[in-house]
């Protein structure tokens, strides 16, 4: 699995994951990352990436000549349609669904906008699927494509152990996870709870998925509708 970011920061890749189970699923070649500069796909001297809106009003919109230069270098690169993800808040929620189908795929293009956004026309051309993170604006989409590519490569073959497989996932059943115990079996007072302790393992599956069917009810009742 492969992910192009276009971003005007690339230095901010792969940041964060180049620790724990996503710094080895790169390191071993299960998944590659390769940062894509917005600026080197300017047309001009200074290498201008972004311009004011039309219509007046605050901030900055991103040109358009750079963005469409860069997804068709990649797609020129990899010699196919590579997909176009745009981060924003603007977006589809990301549900962990979305997470398996992408990565599910061979490779990915990921524009990480700055300023208010793109303009509108990269985005009627060339992007697939508008991805949201939450209900939230951050200064640019960067943050949320890392949190992404965090999400499905952990979810490529052989990058989790069996110790923390996918499965037991909150939301690999659709479903918040329970509550989780280590040992000491009491500390300051505080028990854990007695059947997780019983070597029973129906009676535990039972308790667990009571637990799961309880907090999501009471947190997320929507997730139940679903
Ligand atoms: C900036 C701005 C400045 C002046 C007036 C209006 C404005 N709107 C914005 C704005 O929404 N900026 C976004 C910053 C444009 C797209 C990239 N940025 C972004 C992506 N912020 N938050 C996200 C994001 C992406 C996915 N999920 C959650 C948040």
């Amino acid at each position: 699995m492969r992910f192009y970011v276009v971003t005007i920061f690339p230095g901010l890749f792969p940041g964060p994951l180049a620790e724990g189970v996503t710094g080895k699923a790169l390191a071993a070649g299960k998944a590659e990352i390769v940062p894509v500069n917005l600026r080197d796909f300017a047309e001009d001297r200074h290498q201008t990436t972004d311009d004011t809106p039309y219509g007046g009003g605050p901030g900055m919109v991103m040109k358009p000549e750079p963005l469409f230069r860069a997804v068709e270098w990649v797609r020129e690169t990899e010699g196919s349609r590579v997909p176009v993800i745009l981060l924003t808040p603007k977006g589809e929620p990301l549900r962990q669904e979305r997470v398996r189908e992408i990565a599910s795929g061979e490779a990915w293009i990921l524009v990480s906008g700055r300023y208010r956004g793109v303009d509108e026309r990269f985005r009627e051309a060339l992007v697939d699927i508008e991805l949201s993170i939450g209900d939230f604006v951050l200064s640019g989409g960067e943050i949320p494509a890392l949190a992404l590519m965090d999400a499905a490569i952990r979810l490529v073959p052989g990058v989790l152990g069996n110790e923390d497989s996918a499965d037991a996932d909150s939301f690999a059943n659709g479903l918040l996870g329970a509550p989780d115990y280590t040992k000491p079996p009491e500390y300051r007072g505080m028990k854990v709870p007695d059947v997780l302790l019983s070597g029973d393992h129906a009676k535990i599956a039972a308790w667990r998925r009571d637990r799961a069917l309880e907090i999501t009810r009471r947190r997320r009742p929507d997730l139940l509708e679903k």
